[in-house]
């Protein structure tokens, strides 16, 4: 109910704060961010090692969504943390942002609806809470950008099974090293499209009235906060972003409703995106200040913040974190150049953000000199 650890005066983004059992150096935090990047084998490589190493001087970097199965994925060239190898691809990447003096966390998910069958094991169907395909595109080598595939309802009794993939993938993400994971409840992905009447049309104790579209997403909570400590899992949720084909009838009910319930289960944050993902703050009404009441815990915003729009929410209390994305694509240094009210650099328009094989566009973002 009340912020943590507030400074009483200026400079509130440089203020150390504690987060379960770790502290971090500053309030900056680096958003996850799907850049596509990773090998045979959705196996982090070296190169996401010197990405993530180059940023760890912000407080904590939540390493890019990744999936929890085979199943989970829905996009090309992004990572697992459900075989072998890729706990060892990220053992890298950790030992070194450690090595740096940095923490880290990993973004879990579950793509649901947001795929196509030929990112699915036997060119199956995706998954969802209903059979509605969202009106939206990945890309497919060789076809280019395709429309979501159409997903099938999942049983109910198929649920169990991904609550324990989001389990043993927390499991697999403290052996690799994370100080924690975040659940992605955002975007539209799976455990969000079942939150939204928009994509939910179950009858089932997964579909109908709130507390039962919010079901899986707490069973998610309650299953990892279990296995692998309330104190290292976080949670990021989207209320009002229509990214994806996402809607819903009532998201002030809903998202309070959610958060009550995730207090219950004491997760170390909660990380919000206010607004439409990328794009205006200000698509849809919602009172983040209302939801932030409901919860105990440390308070993340983002969304299009600026080092004054930053300062000022952590100064007045209104955030605890704030996370940045692009930002921190082109500006590896970001902390030090907010102290040092340096100038920032833009993303060079010749890269992807998405995809990509060589070091442009992802490890050649210059760092001030000295
Ligand atoms: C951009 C492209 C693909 C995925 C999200 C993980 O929106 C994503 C994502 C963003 O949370």
């Amino acid at each position: 109910m009340t912020s943590q650890n507030q400074p009483a005066s200026g400079e509130a983004l440089f203020q150390p704060i504690k987060l379960g059992g770790i502290t971090l150096a500053n309030r900056i935090v680096m958003a996850p961010l799907t850049r596509n990047r990773a090998e045979p084998g959705n196996v982090p490589g070296p190169l996401t090692v010197e990405y993530y190493a180059q940023r760890a001087t912000v407080g904590l970097i939540i390493a890019e969504a990744t999936q929890v199965s085979a199943q989970a994925q829905g996009y090309i060239a992004t990572p697992g943390v459900h075989t072998p190898e890729q706990i060892a691809g990220w053992r890298k990447v950790t030992d070194e942002v450690h090595a740096r003096g940095g923490r880290i966390y990993v973004q879990l998910w579950h793509t649901g609806r947001m795929s196509h069958s030929a990112f699915q094991p036997g060119e199956q169907a995706p998954v969802a809470p209903s059979a509605i395909a969202a009106k939206a595109k990945t890309y497919i080598p060789g076809a280019g950008y395709v429309d979501t595939s159409t997903p099938r309802a999942l049983e109910t009794n198929e649920i169990a099974g991904i609550v324990n993939d989001f389990r043993i993938a927390a499991r697999n993400a403290i052996e690799a090293g994370f100080d924690g994971v975040e659940i992605h409840g955002a975007h539209g992905y799976l455990l969000d499209a079942f939150l939204r009447d928009g994509s939910n049309k179950r009858t089932d104790m997964y579909g109908g009235s709130i507390e039962n579209r919010a079901r899986f997403l707490v069973e998610v909570m309650a299953a990892v906060t279990a296995e692998i400590g309330a104190d290292k899992v976080g949670v990021r949720l989207s209320p009002v972003s229509p990214v994806n084909d996402s809607s819903e009838s009532q998201p002030q009910a809903l998202f309070e409703h959610v958060v009550r319930e995730i207090n219950k289960l004491k997760p170390v944050y909660i990380h919000v995106v206010e607004g439409a993902t990328g794009g205006p703050r200000d698509n849809a009404p919602f009172d983040y200040a209302a939801l932030h009441r409901l919860y105990d815990g440390v308070w993340m915003a983002n969304n299009g913040y600026s080092q004054d729009m930053a300062e000022e929410a952590v100064s007045s209390g209104k955030a605890d974190l704030v996370s940045f994305g692009r930002l921190l694509i082109s500006n590896p240094d970001l902390p030090r150049r907010f102290k040092e009210k340096a100038p920032l650099n833009e993303l060079f328009a010749d890269a992807p953000l998405y995809g990509g094989t060589g070091p442009h566009g992802y490890v050649d973002y210059p760092a001030l000199a000295g």
